[in-house]
């Protein structure tokens, strides 16, 4: 194995000790062959196309040579069967959008028919734990509260309303024409403009078949049609699916309230068994939750020579039970292997989306157990432990005893390295509302004043994966901090979450640290960190609600689009990024997205998405690798905004001068 440059693909220690480890113990991560198999540069630009068996037809954007510009820019690009660049990279833009949503949606459907089962009280260990807002969604579904007329009406017990609400919910999987519910929440202007391009989801499955389709050889070939149904199959994503999600996790599992946590590999405790949930449904990550504590299992947990059982999450499954029970988080996406490699972790449940098939050759270099759960995703060496709504606990504890089990097992020298950072996290949009605006007032308004007042100069949306194309985090943590510094306060999910808060963005001392003086006054106020961790990737639907709050509470435009806004996933790599980027373009918003952009094979198709689209829905694509520049086109994009609305003097009243500034960080340095 070749030498790798640990500094160079992590910038966290725990990610370069686990390396070096690796390294010395001949075990290969994804690092090393990222270092020998590079991207396919056609593929990487969207310009391959194998969707029938007289390709795959490749069809690259032409090498300039000298003198000879013209007659290649002129020669038409096509496939076999005619296809044109435009088609071609629209094609497999398309597909990405599908791809995401399906999976978003999909895990959406197992949350509903779970929400089914625990209404009708057929879900062993699960029961509605946030009434409040189980009342709250039903009301947005038009399902009673009261029973009665009038006078006699009483309320309905949750069970009852849950019992209607959830099959009204599952219908809109299959639904086939008309509008899903949930657009109704977006700001009546933003309803128009999808009314007025025809781009109102039907249902949540129908635009993800109708776009399958549409991209088979030979349908839709006009890249601007399928942009158009990409559109509509992303917003049955961040306003149905996702939103869908969140909303019922909530009422079963409890909507998230602020919490303390802990990130990093250092979580993992050398003396305990330790088990690591990765994936992303946080159905059975509950029921695991409860399970590690059962007094009879950690009882059998040190009769095997342990201390006790040590939970902790991964990737997106990690940022749902960190949000609601501070189960502590062993990492981000690129950290899935660097866990294994500690030779401490029993055992590796996995649901479905983000896990590596590498993760088996890894496990089989040291004593670790990977346990799949789900009958979707299954990996042929794993054991399979099915999930089972109707007997979850059973489940759950079946997999603790199981790792307990395989404890006495470990071989390798075991190494865990001594780095975590404490987090605040579990800022729902409800608690955002509750915090900034009061329980009385319950409104985003206080938030407005403070952006219309220019001490908050506008929010960002950083979120999204880890991409081992680039460092881990760094992206992230420059773009952040730029922003910071430039008081734009930073709401998060997902990956890029879990990298804040390693580098200790999300306590509330972040604030005297990292931010301008406006962000830093707010956030001091307030108690809050500057980067508040709203959740996984189906969470960026808590984005969009919180979004639309601010252009309900007033001062700040009509629409998302005249939002002080822009939202950026700087180290990308999945499809459901793409498709939760697509849906943020089509809400309004400026999303930038670092490391590649998948349409480049094709400048006119690219040049609608950067460009033209902002014309139709108010928010655009862009793509810069470089986290400083992608800094000054969010607060340029920001500054425009505050300019359109009428609030840039505003702002400029309280800006310090760069002296002012440079002391104020010096100072905070200082104190820190
Ligand atoms: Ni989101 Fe979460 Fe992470 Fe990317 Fe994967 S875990 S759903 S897709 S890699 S942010
Ligand atoms: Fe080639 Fe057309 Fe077939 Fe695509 S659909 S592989 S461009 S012949």
């Amino acid at each position: 194995m070749a030498e790798l440059d640990v500094e160079k693909l992590s910038m966290d220690v725990a990610a370069q000790e686990m390396l070096k480890k690796a390294q010395a113990e001949g075990v290969e991560t994804i690092f090393d062959r990222a270092k020998t198999m590079k991207p396919c540069p056609i593929g990487e630009e969207g310009a391959c196309c194998r969707i029938c068996a007289q390709g795959p037809c490749r069809v690259p954007k032409p090498k300039k040579k000298a003198g000879e510009e013209e007659a290649a820019e002129k020669k038409q690009r096509m496939g076999l069967c005619g296809a044109t660049a435009e088609t071609i990279v629209a094609r497999n833009f398309a597909r990405m959008v599908a791809a995401g949503t399906a999976s978003h949606n999909d895990h959406s459907r197992g949350v509903a028919k779970l929400f089914i089962e625990v209404a009708h009280d057929r879900a062993q260990g699960y029961k509605i734990k946030d009434v409040a807002k189980l009342r709250r969604v039903a009301r947005d579904w038009d399902v009673p509260l009261t029973e009665g007329e009038g006078e006699d009406a009483k309320p309905r017990s949750p069970e009852a309303i849950a019992q209607e609400l959830g099959p009204k919910i599952l219908a809109e999987f299959g639904q086939q024409s008309g509008e899903i519910n949930y657009v109704r929440r977006a700001p009546k202007k933003r309803q128009e403009i999808w009314r007025k391009h025809g781009v109102v989801p039907r249902g949540l499955d129908i635009e993800v078949v109708e776009l399958m389709h549409r991209t088979h050889m030979g349908v839709d070939q006009d890249y601007h049609n399928l942009i158009k149904q990409s559109t509509r199959c992303a917003l049955a994503d961040g306003w149905g699916g996702s939103m869908i999600s969140t909303d019922l996790q909530d009422i079963m599992f409890g909507c998230p309230v602020p919490i303390a946590g802990e990130i990093n590999l250092g979580v993992l405790k050398e003396d305990h068994v330790n088990v690591v949930m990765h994936g992303h449904e946080p159905l059975l990550p509950e029921m695991l939750y409860v399970a590690s504590q059962d007094p009879e299992l950690i009882q059998y947990a040190q009769n095997k020579g342990a201390k006790g059982i040590q939970l902790a999450g991964m990737c997106c499954s990690a940022n749902e039970v960190l949000m609601r029970h501070g189960v502590p988080v062993a990492g981000n996406y690129l950290h899935q292997e660097l866990a294994v490699i500690t030779g401490a972790v029993d055992a590796l449940v996995v649901d479905v989306q983000c896990e590596m098939q590498a993760l088996e050759n890894v496990a089989a270099c040291y004593h670790t157990k990977i346990i799949t759960t789900d009958d979707r995703a299954r990996m042929p060496k794993a054991l399979h432990i099915p999930f089972d709504e109707h007997h979850a606990l059973d489940v759950a504890k079946n997999i603790i005893r199981t790792a307990i089990d395989n404890f006495p097992n470990r071989r390798a020298p075991v190494m865990i390295p001594q780095v975590s950072s404490p987090t605040i996290v579990g800022f729902s949009y409800e608690t955002i509302q509750y915090l900034l605006g009061g329980s009385i007032r319950g409104s985003y308004y206080t938030l407005n004043d403070n952006v219309i007042g220019g001490r908050i100069r506008g929010v960002a949306g950083v979120v999204g994966c880890n991409n081992c194309r680039t460092t881990q985090d760094s992206s992230h943590m420059t773009l952040i901090k730029e922003l910071l510094k430039n008081d734009v306060i930073v709401l998060s999910t997902g990956c890029a979450a879990m990298a804040a808060g390693k580098y200790g963005l999300m306590t509330p001392e972040a604030a005297s640290k990292y931010c301008g003086p406006g962000l830093a006054e707010v956030c001091e106020t307030v108690g809050i960190p500057p980067v508040l961790h709203m959740g996984a990737c189906v969470d960026n639907s808590r984005i969009l609600m919180a979004a639309t709050a601010c252009v309900k509470a007033g001062g700040l435009g009509t629409d998302i689009s005249d939002l002080p806004a822009a939202g950026a996933a700087p180290e990308w790599m999945s499809e459901k990024a793409i498709a939760i980027g697509q849906y943020f373009v089509a809400s309004g918003v400026y999303t930038l997205f670092g490391v590649t952009y998948p349409t480049t094979g094709s400048e006119i198709l690219t040049d609608y998405l950067f460009k033209g689209i902002e014309e139709e829905y108010g928010g655009k694509w862009d793509f810069v690798a470089d986290p400083e520049e992608m800094a000054r086109r969010m607060i340029a994009h920001i500054d425009l905004k505050r300019k359109a609305l009428g609030i840039d003097k505003a702002r400029e009243r309280v800006l310090f001068d760069m002296e002012m500034r440079r002391q104020l960080e010096a100072a905070a340095e200082e104190h820190h």
